[in-house]
């Protein structure tokens, strides 16, 4: 195989690194590349008020899942765990000691590459791996390159360098970003997901108050919930929850708050939503101790409310968007069947529903209702008793239980 290995402190990771890894596993063919936030680099010392290596790590993890190369890419996080300084050169023999059958591309940017020979043993380094230096022009390429290439092969013989410019690869100082950062500035060179992450976590001196943000901020707060497959179901969630509130004459701004939060849990295992449900003191009944999917929903209101400040409509919307309950407000049936019907959402008879839900909300509502119960049964699955009796208020609001079995 051939893997990428792209090091670096990612402090934070931004839109340049994504940039150039994506260039560079593109022009290289690479099969897989690995991501390495630094230790302690050797070559700097982390300013004041810098993350922690954990969410230094938990910010490449969410930047590397933007890339959408799936499980081609990963976070290692040996030269954290490894601790103190982090020497490429360390790194480098253990992943070729570990897989030794593989062929290793170390990518780096410019300034990196024209000091490459001061790094630490760079001659173990280009034994067991070529180099991929990116440049930002064609001018870094030809002129700059050349010229340390030519010197770095005179000096280690048999080394292989590969020089490639990258147009469009956005020009980001990291330490200017951080300046932005506490300015309010700068979200705009970052995956939203970890924007949302710096915000939620008060890094590099930002100071929004978690329980007032607009919603501007809440947006990539909210993605930084969630695994990256599900942020598109999220963002058509909300379009399909601005839509109907619109059309119905609800809240637009609080319709879009609870879709943004509502699946903010989904990502957690059964122990975590049980701790998080002990800590808020949600009340969990038998069938919801054994179910995430039944939990979710309840854990993403308590998190609405206790960490967001999320008002009461919200929250009630979102506690109630998997199970429906008797008698519910027009918010949280707006923010059931956004749920259900959103755009990326597609199920033999979705078009039908749609058409439904914009003709009656409460017969479309039902409608989206009577198909998970009847999936719950083909599933063999207990429906909860809060479906049942959602179901039951609904038939009884749109006359259908008048004359019926
Ligand atoms: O979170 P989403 O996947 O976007 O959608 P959701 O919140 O509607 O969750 C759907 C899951 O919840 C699905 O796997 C079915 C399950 N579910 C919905 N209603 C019931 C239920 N599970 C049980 N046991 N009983 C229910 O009444
Ligand atoms: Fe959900
Ligand atoms: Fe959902």
């Amino acid at each position: 195989m051939k893997i990428g290995i792209y090091g670096g402190t990612y402090n934070p990771p931004h839109l340049g690194h994504l940039a150039a890894a994506k260039a560079v596993f593109e022009l290289l063919e690479l099969d897989r590349l690995w991501l390495i936030p630094a230790g302690t680099p050797p070559h700097k010392t982390m300013p004041s008020g810098s993350p922690s290596s954990e969410q230094r790590l938990e910010m490449t993890r969410l930047a590397a899942e933007q890339l959408g190369l799936g499980d081609k890419v990963e976070v290692l996080d040996m030269e954290i765990s490894r601790g103190g300084k982090s020497f490429t050169s360390d790194t480098i023999s253990e992943l070729k000691a570990q897989n030794p059958g593989d062929e290793f591309w170390l990518l780096m940017g410019t300034d990196m590459f024209m000091t490459f020979q001061a790094w630490h043993e760079p001659q173990t380094i280009l034994r067991h791996t070529g180099i991929a230096a990116f440049g930002r022009t064609e001018a870094d390429t030809e002129e700059l390159f050349a010229i340390q290439r030519e010197y770095l092969m005179k000096q280690y013989p048999g080394a292989r360098i590969f020089t490639l410019t990258i147009p469009g690869v956005i020009d980001i100082s990291s330490t200017e970003l951080r300046d932005m950062l506490q300015r309010g500035e700068g979200g705009n060179l970052l995956a939203p997901a970890v924007y949302g992450y710096i915000l939620r976590n008060h890094l590099y001196n930002t100071n929004a108050d978690l329980k007032k943000l607009s919603l501007r901020e809440l947006r990539p707060v909210a993605l930084s919930h969630l695994k990256h497959s599900r942020i598109p179901h999220v963002l058509g969630t909300e379009e399909e929850a601005i839509r109907l509130a619109q059309f119905y004459g609800a809240d637009t701004e609080k319709a879009r708050r609870a879709a943004l939060l509502h699946d903010c849990t989904k990502r957690l295992s059964l122990s975590e939503h049980l701790a998080l449900c002990e800590e808020y003191g949600v009340e969990v009944d038998e069938l919801e101790k054994t179910s995430p999917n039944l939990l979710h929903s309840k854990t993403a209101a308590a998190i609405a409310k206790n960490v967001y400040g999320e008002c009461d409509e919200v929250c009630e919307a979102i506690k109630w968007h998997t199970t429906g309950q008797a008698d519910m407000t027009l918010l949280e049936k707006i923010l059931y069947i956004a749920d259900y019907i959103e755009p990326t959402r597609s199920f033999p008879g979705v078009e039908k529903l749609r058409k439904k839900v914009y003709e009656d909300l409460d017969a479309g509502v039902l409608m989206g209702m009577e198909n998970t119960i009847a999936l719950m049964i083909e599933r063999g699955g207990p429906i909860h008793p809060n479906t049942t009796s959602a179901a039951e208020a609904l038939r009884e609001r749109t006359g259908r239980n008048r004359g019926q079995a």
